[in-house]
């Protein structure tokens, strides 16, 4: 097999990265795409760091094993299956699968920080950026969080200005200028999408 076409989608949290994937990936044949995610690179809970008020910050580069996360994107460039298991964020009685990347023409990697990392964005073939309004991040966080990550409103709300909204200040929004597209995604990007699904298929031999 020839070497994969590596795209990196990064945004700000809850900006519509894995909704655009999603919609993304449905319409490719089995095999044709390997998506690797970074939410599956989260150190464990208990070396992630803590703010001063004693709640976890999940929100800082360190808070990723990027080092492994380049390390399983390079296997898969050169053809090695990677196994890895799941990150069941905060549901302690979700039991965790064994993820399995297999090779394939197209390589997705997916998350906050993977412009931030040289060693990540060194690696990535296109970079696609998805962007919308801070209050829409907002919305679309609290009602995530609540139904797939179990926090309540304050929790939400205080990790929103003490965590996220920092880091997309430092870490992500600063890389927006490194990347090739930038898809808004206030309303809905299905243009966008089309566009760049049509280019990752004419990467597929
Ligand atoms: P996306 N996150 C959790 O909520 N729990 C964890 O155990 C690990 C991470 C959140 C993290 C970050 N912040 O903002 C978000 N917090 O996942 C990134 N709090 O994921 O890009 O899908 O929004
Ligand atoms: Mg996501």
């Amino acid at each position: 097999m020839s070497k994969p076409f590596i795209v990196g989608i990064t945004g700000g949290s809850a900006s519509g990265k894995t909704l655009f994937l999603d919609k993304l990936l449905h319409t490719f044949e089995p095999g044709q795409v390997c998506l690797i995610s970074q939410d599956n690179y989260y150190r464990p809970r208990h070396l992630q760091p803590m703010d001063d008020k004693g709640v976890h910050n999940f929100d800082t580069p360190n808070s990723i094993d990027f080092a492994q996360y380049a390390e399983d994107i390079k296997k898969i460039q050169q053809g090695e299956t990677v196994y890895r298991q799941e990150y069941t964020f905060n549901n302690p009685n979700k039991k965790p699968k064994i993820l399995e990347f297999v090779p394939a023409p197209v390589v997705v990697v997916e998350g906050i920080f993977v412009l931030y990392y040289p060693e990540l964005a060194d690696l990535l073939d296109l970079k696609v950026f998805i962007d919308a309004k801070e209050y829409i991040k907002l919305k679309r966080r609290i009602v995530r969080d609540k139904v797939e990550r179990g926090y309540d409103l304050d929790d939400v709300l205080y990790r929103y200005e003490m965590h996220v909204m920092p880091t997309y200040e430092k870490y992500i929004e600063p890389f927006k200028h490194d990347a090739d597209i930038i898809v808004p995604n206030n309303h809905n990007f299905d243009r966008a999408l089309d566009l760049i699904r049509n280019y990752l298929r004419s990467k597929i031999k």
